[in-house]
């Protein structure tokens, strides 16, 4: 027997020792499936599939990946887009899949002990059971878990009101890549004691070792919600509208999308046009309408926009059923557009660079693509924008990435002038590994590598992902 297969048969042993059955794949279609996430640029080949089903098995799985040298990659709901949980290289994937608890609540302190494996929308769900909120909310909440949530520190469309995913994490189980478990801080507010390595562990990628609980805060329910769609006839006017509304109200949503995306969406016909005028791009606005006052303080907001030729026509939901189906309009784009294998890139810069760089972007990517179709939209109001190229039918998918990778140095040399960051949530993984160096110096990615060196000194978490 080869030594490769000699290996191969010992690991496969250890898992044996560690896993029952049940909770242990070796062979068959899943090993692909549990082996990918949603880029689709690269081929899955795990050498086995584990189902943890406690933070102690995923502890005695760390420290035989020290002993007998093989490696890990950590695999949530699959949902992510560069690459961060493939197995490309037979690694042992760790599917939190069954690692789905929701356990302590406490209505006092607003928090909620999550296993990783908790699906986002199951979350979301608890807190509306117990009249509270988990505001971190984006397209695919119904097939994320928890843990890859804080593995990748998720945005979505309501960071501009309520932060990122790490804003709401009060406490975390991890296990380290030496195998040691670590409880991080526990769910107090305040705790002035040194570093705080649970921010280290949020947005890791799976580099340093595993999420396995977290402690998530909670917050009251937002009241009314009403959703303002706006058609606007340019980049510039966009920032213009986000000004003047969050001047006067604090916006939970501030969103763009572009003419294409809107036409993908409604050519479905699960939803209609907003309205009938014709717009280049449009912004979608959410805000809590909790009196009347507020409600003529919109209407006098969005008639100033209008005379000052910044929104061409708008509307604005009249109950929750139409305020749901405004929002399809924007959070149906990602998934309508992905029967065209669309190259994405998801930028970000502060919001004050926003028009420079939507207008340098745009000019680099319609003369470097001129026969491709470009499909913009994103959280504006972050400063992020996901820009999507679509593959044509002509183009095989090889030589569509590879003639859209040739104009990523002109769109990311633009980025780093304006100090902006070449994944503004999407992660870097394998996907945009190549091109960190826009986004970081190289003094920070000594500093990067130093601390995966403390923490996986073996390197069997997530190899190749993020630094490499
Ligand atoms: C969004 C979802 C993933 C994609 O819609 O905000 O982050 O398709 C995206 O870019
Ligand atoms: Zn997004």
């Amino acid at each position: 027997m080869s030594s490769h297969l000699a290996a191969t048969d010992n690991i496969l042993n250890i898992l044996a020792q560690i896993f029952p059955d049940k909770d242990l794949i070796t062979e068959g279609d899943e090993l692909s499936l549990y082996g990918k996430d949603w880029t689709r640029v690269y081929e899955p080949n795990p050498l086995a599939i584990v189902f943890p089903r406690n933070t102690e098995q995923v502890q005695s799985l760390v420290k035989a990946a020290n002993q007998q040298s093989f490696t890990l990659v950590p695999s949530g709901g699959r949902t992510g887009l560069s690459g961060g949980a493939m197995s490309t290289d037979q690694e042992v994937v760790v599917s939190f899949e069954r690692m789905n608890r929701i356990g302590d609540f406490s209505p006092v302190d607003r928090t909620v002990q999550c296993e990783a494996g908790v699906i986002t929308e199951q979350l979301q769900q608890f807190a509306e059971q117990n009249d509270l909120f988990y505001p971190v909310d984006f397209a695919s909440s119904g097939s994320s878990q928890i843990g890859g949530n804080i593995a990748t520190n998720a945005g979505g469309i309501k960071v501009i009101r309520y932060g990122l995913t790490r804003d709401w994490v009060a406490g975390l189980t991890v296990v380290t890549g030496k195998g040691d478990i670590l409880e991080l801080n526990n769910g107090l507010v305040k705790n002035a004691t040194g570093y705080d390595l649970r921010h280290l562990f949020i947005g890791s990628e799976g580099t340093l070792g595993f999420i396995t609980e977290a402690t998530i805060r909670l917050m009251r329910p937002p009241r009314h919600l009403a959703v303002l769609v706006l058609g606007v006839p340019e980049f510039d006017a966009l920032m213009k509208v986000s000004q003047t509304f969050q001047d006067q109200l604090d916006l939970t949503a501030f969103e763009f999308f572009s003419d294409k995306a809107l036409r993908y969406v409604t050519a479905k016909g699960d939803v209609a046009k907003p309205f009938e005028t014709e717009s280049p791009y449009y912004a979608l606005l959410e805000f809590e309408l909790i009196s009347e006052q507020t409600e003529e303080q919109v209407m006098s907001l969005f008639e100033r926009c209008v005379e000052e030729g910044w929104v061409l026509d708008g509307v604005m939901s009249q109950n929750e059923t139409q305020a749901a189906n405004l929002w399809r309009l924007r959070e149906d784009i990602s998934e309508t557009i992905a029967e065209f294998t669309p190259y994405k890139n998801d930028l970000s810069v502060t919001v004050s660079k926003v028009p420079e760089f939507l207008n340098g972007v745009n000019q680099v990517v319609t003369q470097g693509y001129p026969d491709f179709e470009i499909v913009w939209y994103g959280h504006i109001g972050d400063g992020n924008l996901h820009l999507n190229i679509l593959k044509p039918d002509n183009l095989g998918k090889e030589a569509f990435f590879e003639k859209c990778t040739q104009v990523n140095d002109a769109v990311f040399d633009i980025v780093a002038k304006l100090g902006g960051s070449i994944s503004a949530e999407h992660g870097v993984g394998l996907l945009k590994k190549p091109y960190l160096h826009y986004s970081r110096s190289n003094e920070e990615l000594g500093y990067m590598h130093a601390l995966k060196q403390v923490f996986d000194p073996n390197g069997v978490m997530n190899p190749g992902k993020l630094l490499g």
